[in-house]
């Protein structure tokens, strides 16, 4: 699966940039965004919960979605893939990790300097002013809480459909693609935008653009290397077979 040429263009690459998605967390134990949500939640539609019409109209239902999601992320450690990333910032003389995820895992991994482009469920904030807070506040009678400063309801600090993106990641994630000479696709099924549209323009711009997901997705036919297994199987072998390292645990 992995080409003689795909490890030479790795060996030569100067700026690499890695988006993950979800998947790149599947092998830790948290379920995709778009997988079928287990136990409680299975009824519930995940596109129709990220919103700010849901919260508006049901915010206890949604808080207490992301409040089972925190417990999800929080009891879970990152996987092979995530350490790999972590290892990999070291070996190229650029390297740029952007991710979708919410979950901290690569921050946990070891990897520093992540572009969040879809915020991080381990932080709050309030729906009126943004006022955020580390962590989660603890079980009040009014669910969701109060922030603290304004008094209106508290809500995590991600990014939800029709809501911008966080303007400085994502002028950050944009520039880095622009100058990639390598970029990576791991783990997102590539159906949300602006996200996606960064592939694209890696694509469009002439760069090594490789894929890995065990499924194919709407950029699979156009992207340079796609590779059909899991990143927690991919990523490793990469770092051995290009840079002859292992992929370590250091959490
Ligand atoms: C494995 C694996 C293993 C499994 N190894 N792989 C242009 C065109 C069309 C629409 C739009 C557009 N521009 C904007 C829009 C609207 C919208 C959008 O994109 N809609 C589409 C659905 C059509 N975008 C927005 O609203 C964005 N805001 C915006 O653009 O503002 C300006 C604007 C507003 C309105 C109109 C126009 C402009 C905001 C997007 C925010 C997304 N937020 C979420 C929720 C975050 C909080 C939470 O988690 O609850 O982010 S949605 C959800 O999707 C989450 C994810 O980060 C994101 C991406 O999902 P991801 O990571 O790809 O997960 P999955 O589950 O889809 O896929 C997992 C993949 O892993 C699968 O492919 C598996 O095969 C694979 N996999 N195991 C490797 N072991």
């Amino acid at each position: 699966m992995i080409s003689q040429n795909l490890v030479k263009r790795l060996r030569e690459a100067h700026k690499i940039v890695v988006m993950t998605g979800a998947g790149v967390s599947a092998e830790s134990g948290v379920p995709t965004f778009r997988d079928a949500q287990t136990g409680l939640w299975a009824k519930y539609d995940p596109t129709e919960l990220a919103s700010p019409e849901a919260f508006a109209r049901q915010p206890k239902l949604v808080w207490d979605w992301y409040k089972w999601r925190y417990g999800l992320v929080t009891a879970v450690s990152p996987n092979p893939a995530h350490y790999a990333l972590a290892e990999m910032a070291h070996l190229v003389p650029h390297f740029t990790l952007i991710t979708q995820n919410i979950d901290n895992l690569h921050q946990i991994a070891g990897s520093e300097g992540v572009i969040e482009l879809h915020g991080n469920i381990r932080r709050t904030k309030c729906s009126a002013k943004g006022h955020i807070f580390p962590g989660w506040p603890d079980d009040t009678a009014v669910q969701p809480p109060l922030c603290a400063v304004c008094g209106s309801p508290m809500r995590p600090d991600v990014v939800w459909f029709g809501e911008s993106l966080p303007r400085h990641e994502l002028e950050a994630a944009t520039t880095a693609t622009l100058q990639a000479d390598v970029f990576f696709s791991v783990g997102t099924s590539s159906q949300v935008y602006p996200a996606a549209a960064l592939t694209v323009e890696a694509i469009k711009k002439g760069a090594t653009v490789i894929e890995i997901n065990p499924h194919p997705t709407p950029l699979t036919p156009h992207v340079t290397f796609s590779l059909a297994a899991p990143a927690g199987e991919v990523l490793p072998q990469l770092l051995a077979e290009v840079w002859e390292r292992a992929a370590v645990a250091t959490a």
